[in-house]
């Protein structure tokens, strides 16, 4: 068992941080945040708690962060027993530390395969598991029974790439083990979870040495149904206009994306991988050519905010996409910052347009079939 968590602030280590660092950030951050949402008429509430959010991410150490937040399996435990829903946790056998967690039963029609974001450093949160409850709620009020399985994936910087996308991959592998066919699921996430879903799909388009098998395995059984990518890291590329505005009112500036990540490609293959042109560990900043004829994929939903730093390379990624994969590709960007269905759901807002249209794509997908 883990001992039990400080409660926040018992860490005089992070009382320091809060005081001398995040607070004078965010002095700054929100009041800029606060008027370029007012430029832009966004609503002020997300915009301040971005600022705030924004400061204390960039200016608190991640072995902080992960000392005061509850980890994956406990956020996972105290939602499941709040929604008394039954629990489900299966260590998957192919590994022996990865975990999954369930939401719905194990066997079930269809499934969704899901990574949380949080930038690698933080853990699930309650939002998330909201979120695609909400959407198992709404695909069954239109007749599809679907199951979402949450992968608990390792944290940075303990755990650097390509360790969580190893982890996507078995559990992946292990769906079809189970018996779902391809066409029966459906993987995404939002953020860090975007990123690794198109670390997935670019394994299963070009084999990652670390895993060599999965590639065969789909040729047999045919594409995926579906990916959805919200506000995805796709590139490392800090000159975008997005990354430079002289306002913004997102959650995340160049700081915590260069910071967080250096913890997750530093000491590992990463540079030589993207150096050769491989581009599992990161999109849009290898040779359009790598995607080419990607056929991985069904139906590929990309969703971002104008008003977000990757917001750029969102609307890039979704037209590289349009240009590469021989399945159907869908962009929706919104007037929003990082995150939209993430943020609504933890602020317990109504659904914004940006979760619509992910819940829209996962009943497409499978509507269709039935
Ligand atoms: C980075 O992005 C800028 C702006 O979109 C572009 O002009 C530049 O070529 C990019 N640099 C690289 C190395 O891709
Ligand atoms: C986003 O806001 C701009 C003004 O800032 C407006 O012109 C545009 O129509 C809006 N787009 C959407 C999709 O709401
Ligand atoms: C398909 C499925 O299991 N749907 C469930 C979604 O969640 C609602 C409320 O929690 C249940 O009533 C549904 O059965």
């Amino acid at each position: 068992m883990e001992a039990p968590k400080p409660p926040p602030f018992a860490n005089w280590r992070l009382l320091f941080t809060f005081v001398f660092y995040v607070l004078p950030s965010a002095s700054i951050r929100i009041p800029g945040a606060v008027i370029r949402a007012c430029l832009k008429r966004l609503p002020l509430g997300p915009a301040i708690w971005n600022g705030f959010a924004g400061a204390l991410m960039a200016n608190t150490p991640p072995s902080q962060l992960q000392a005061v937040l509850p980890s994956t399996i406990d956020v996972y435990d105290a939602w499941v027993a709040s929604h008394g829903v039954s629990r489900a946790v299966e260590i998957l056998p192919t590994d022996d530390s990865t975990r999954l967690l369930w939401i719905g039963p194990k066997k079930f029609k269809k499934v969704i395969l899901f990574f949380h974001g949080g930038g690698y450093v933080m853990p699930l949160s309650k939002g998330h598991l909201d979120w695609m409850e909400y959407n198992r709620t709404e695909a069954a009020n239109y007749g599809v029974q679907l199951s979402v399985c949450v992968l608990q994936y390792d944290l940075i910087p303990a755990k650097p790439y390509p360790r969580q996308m190893t982890q996507a991959i078995l559990a992946l592998e292990h769906l079809l083990a189970c018996g779902y066919s391809p066409s029966d699921i459906i993987f995404g996430g939002d953020s860090a979870g975007g990123h690794l879903s198109l670390s997935l799909m670019a394994h299963l388009h070009h084999n990652h040495p670390s895993r060599g098998s999965t590639e065969d395995l789909f040729k047999l059984q045919g594409p995926v149904k579906g990916c959805f990518l919200v506000s995805p890291l796709s590139s490392f590329n800090f000159s975008t206009p997005s990354y430079n505005r002289w306002l913004s009112a997102d959650v995340l500036g160049r700081k915590v994306v260069e910071k967080w990540g250096l913890y997750l490609v530093n000491n590992s293959p990463w540079y030589d991988e993207i150096a050769a042109g491989n581009g599992w560990g990161v999109a849009l900043d290898v040779s359009e050519s790598w995607w080419k004829s990607l056929k991985a994929v069904d139906r590929i939903l990309v969703t971002g905010g104008y008003e977000e730093v990757f917001g750029d390379h969102v609307q890039q990624l979704g037209k590289m996409l349009k240009r590469t994969s021989q399945g159907e590709v869908a962009l929706y960007m919104a007037n929003e910052t990082h995150d939209g269905p993430l943020m609504d759901f933890s602020a317990g807002r109504p659904a914004s347009g940006t979760t619509r249209a992910v819940t829209d794509f996962i009943i497409a997908c499978f509507k269709d079939m039935d």
